[in-house]
C-alpha cells in the first residue's frame, strides 16, 4: 500500500461538440467518477468564438488553429472542473493521445476516435494551464465547494 502523496489539483475538462453531438456525455462522466475524481463544475455551454480563441492562444500560429476554433464553437460543449489528486496527469491517461489512432484502446480517445481534428474531448496539460481555462470557462459562483461524505449512502 502506497499512500497518495500526489497534490490536489483541478483540471479543466471539456467535451467537445463531436463528444456531445454523438451522446458520450454520460460515459465520459462516468469514466472520470468511477475514478475517483470529485466533480467540482459542470455545465452545457456554446462558446463564443473569442472564448475558444482563447483558450487555445498557445496553438495560434499552427495550421489548424481556424479550423479547431471553428470545431469548437460548432455546437455545445459540456465544461467540467474535476479535482483530485494528481488529476491533471491522470486525466490525460484516461483521455489518451491527442491523435485518436494513436490513442490506446481503453482510454477515451482510444475507444471513441477517428481524427485529431475530432478528438471528442480536451484535458488541461497541467496545473497552471488547469488554473487559466476553468477562470476562463467558468464564472464566479458556477462552481460548487462540497466534499464527499456517508450521509447519502445511509439507509
Ligand atoms: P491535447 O492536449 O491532446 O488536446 O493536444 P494539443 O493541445 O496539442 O492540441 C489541441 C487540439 O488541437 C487537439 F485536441 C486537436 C487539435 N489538433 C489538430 O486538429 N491537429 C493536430 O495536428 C494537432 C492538434
Amino acid at each position: 500500500f502506497f499512500a497518495v502523496t500526489q497534490a490536489v489539483e483541478r483540471s479543466y475538462i471539456m467535451i467537445k461538440p463531436d463528444g456531445v453531438q454523438r451522446g458520450l456525455v454520460g460515459e465520459i462522466i462516468t469514466r472520470f467518477e468511477r475514478k475517483g475524481f470529485s466533480l467540482k463544475g459542470l455545465k452545457l455551454f456554446q462558446a463564443p468564438k473569442e472564448l475558444a480563441e482563447e483558450h487555445y492562444s498557445e496553438l495560434k500560429e499552427r495550421p489548424f488553429y481556424p479550423e479547431l476554433v471553428k470545431y469548437i464553437v460548432s455546437g455545445p460543449v459540456v465544461c467540467m472542473v474535476w479535482e483530485g489528486p494528481g488529476v491533471i496527469a491522470s486525466a490525460r491517461k484516461l483521455i489518451g493521445a491527442t491523435n485518436p489512432l494513436l490513442a490506446e484502446p481503453g482510454t477515451i480517445r482510444g475507444d471513441f476516435g477517428i481524427q485529431s481534428g475530432r478528438n471528442v474531448i480536451h484535458g488541461s496539460d497541467s496545473p497552471d494551464n488547469g488554473e487559466r481555462e476553468i477562470a476562463l470557462w467558468f464564472k464566479e459562483g458556477e462552481l460548487v465547494e462540497w466534499t464527499r461524505n456517508r450521509t447519502h449512502m445511509l439507509a
